[in-house]
């Protein structure tokens, strides 16, 4: 028998199979009783029940009589099995409904009497898993919020001090100009009297209003120069980090150091996107450092020599770093084990703990380069690199391939949210 029991919303359904044990076996039937449990003899067979009647007439004096009694028996016997069933199938049920009661009594939470130390009976409120699951939600977001308002605070004390400052250098700029302005009109008036004067005072200001020409030169020199170099624009540019600091400018720097075995092609990367074209690297021996713009980025990348016997000295380049290119041969096979184990050896530095980790795999041009695919498997890249932020990019430095894509998941990483032009 199968039962199908509705339960509450939010309660597993449960589908409960009874079952009827089988009644325990009768005395073996008399050759005339056959399967179908009643009395074949001659004479009975119209009516195989008469055998009772005949029992009770005396006919039939040879028959088993107990056929009948066997069962009547069984039927007994089943009867009481299926009562002791259900009785244990109520049981269950009850206690199933007991349950049901306990936990909604557990989730909704309630009312409980108890006795304090003077022994005075007072009713407390008992929290139910609900409103301890609403406790535990409103906690997470309140440290949210209060993390998000010191750096909101952070944040705008950045914007602030940069607001401070740039107020001050051009409030500074404003009592330069007035200073300047103030001398230059100071030699105008003194050229305007010299002009009214007679020839004689005229030749004898000649030096002086040489020297008066030259200062006026210099200055107007200076000027053009500053002009020329500072940009009076009233925008202060915001970028946030995905951490949600604030940079403000046009350009967010961005530290990142390129690693790699011997002729990866760390060099080659560095010069492709630095120049936008291939130059014949030579060896690195200590290290390159260029900075490259890609969109609203600044990357400073560190190329750091990659023989075996400057690799302890990469651990100099770490600090602060916020990404670490990791470029890898894909044509080179026999050295991908040794790439992993360098690689590996990085993801246990302490300083490198937060930083973004881009893996190039590189000549993916060179026939038979191992796919990016395969060197995921390979280098068992998921285990490796699991619980930080990585991507693999497979590129063709000569070419560029590839690289751009690299960068941009790279500012993808950084970067919240675009510069916002405030102005
Ligand atoms: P490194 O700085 O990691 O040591 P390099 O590596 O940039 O010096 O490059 C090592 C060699 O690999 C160079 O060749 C370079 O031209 C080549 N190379 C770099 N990137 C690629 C690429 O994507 N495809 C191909 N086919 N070659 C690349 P040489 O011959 O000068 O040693
Ligand atoms: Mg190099």
């Amino acid at each position: 028998m199968r039962m199908r029991l509705t339960l509450p919303p939010c309660t597993a359904r449960f589908v409960l199979r009874i079952c009827v044990p089988s009644v325990p076996s009768s005395p073996t039937p008399p050759e005339h009783w056959q399967s179908t449990g009643v009395c074949l003899e001659d004479g009975c067979q119209p009516g195989p029940l008469m055998c009772c009647v005949c029992k009770e007439y005396g006919k039939h004096q040879g028959h088993k009589h107990a056929v009948l009694e066997a069962e009547a028996n069984q039927i007994r016997a089943s009867i009481l099995d299926m009562a002791h069933c259900i009785r244990t199938f109520t049981e269950e049920v009850s206690e199933y409904s007991r349950k049901l009661v306990g936990i909604v009594q557990q989730i909704e939470g309630g009312e409980q009497i108890v006795e304090d130390s003077m022994g005075i009976a007072h009713t407390e409120h008992v929290p139910g898993t609900a409103e301890s699951a609403r406790s535990c939600v409103r906690a997470y977001f309140a440290d949210l919020h209060e993390t998000l308002c010191r750096q909101e605070e952070m944040a705008l004390s950045v914007v602030d001090a940069h607001v401070r400052e740039r107020l001050i250098w051009l409030r500074q700029q404003q009592e330069d100009m007035t200073i300047l302005l103030s001398q230059v009109s100071t030699a105008c008036l003194h050229c305007e009297k010299t002009l009214q004067q007679d020839d004689c005072r005229v030749v004898l200001a000649k030096q002086e209003i040489n020297r008066l020409l030259e200062t006026l030169q210099k200055q107007q020199q200076q000027f053009t120069e500053l002009a020329d170099h500072i940009q009076l624009d009233a925008g202060i540019p915001v970028t946030f980090t995905k951490d949600n600091r604030v940079h403000i400018g046009p350009k967010m720097e961005i530290r990142v150091v390129t690693l790699g075995l011997d002729g990866a092609g760390k060099t080659t990367i560095l010069f492709k996107l630095k120049q936008d074209e291939f130059m014949q690297p030579i060896p690195t021996i200590g290290f390159n450092v260029e900075t490259v713009e890609y969109k609203n980025l600044k990357f400073t990348i560190w190329d750091v020599g990659g023989k075996h016997k400057l690799r302890p000295l990469w651990k100099h380049y770490y600090l602060n770093t916020q990404a670490v290119v990791f470029v890898i041969d894909s044509c080179h096979r026999d050295r991908l084990m040794e790439s992993h184990s360098e690689l590996a050896k990085l993801l246990t530095e302490k300083e490198l703990r937060d930083a973004l980790l881009l893996i190039f795999a590189n000549k993916q041009d060179v026939p038979g380069a191992v796919s990016v695919e395969e060197m995921t498997e390979l280098l068992s890249l998921h285990k490796l690199c699991c619980g930080r932020s990585w991507h693999i990019q497979g590129c063709d430095a000569r070419s560029g391939m590839g690289l751009h894509e690299g960068l941009d998941w790279l500012s993808r990483q950084l970067v919240a949210a675009g510069v916002l032009d405030v102005a």
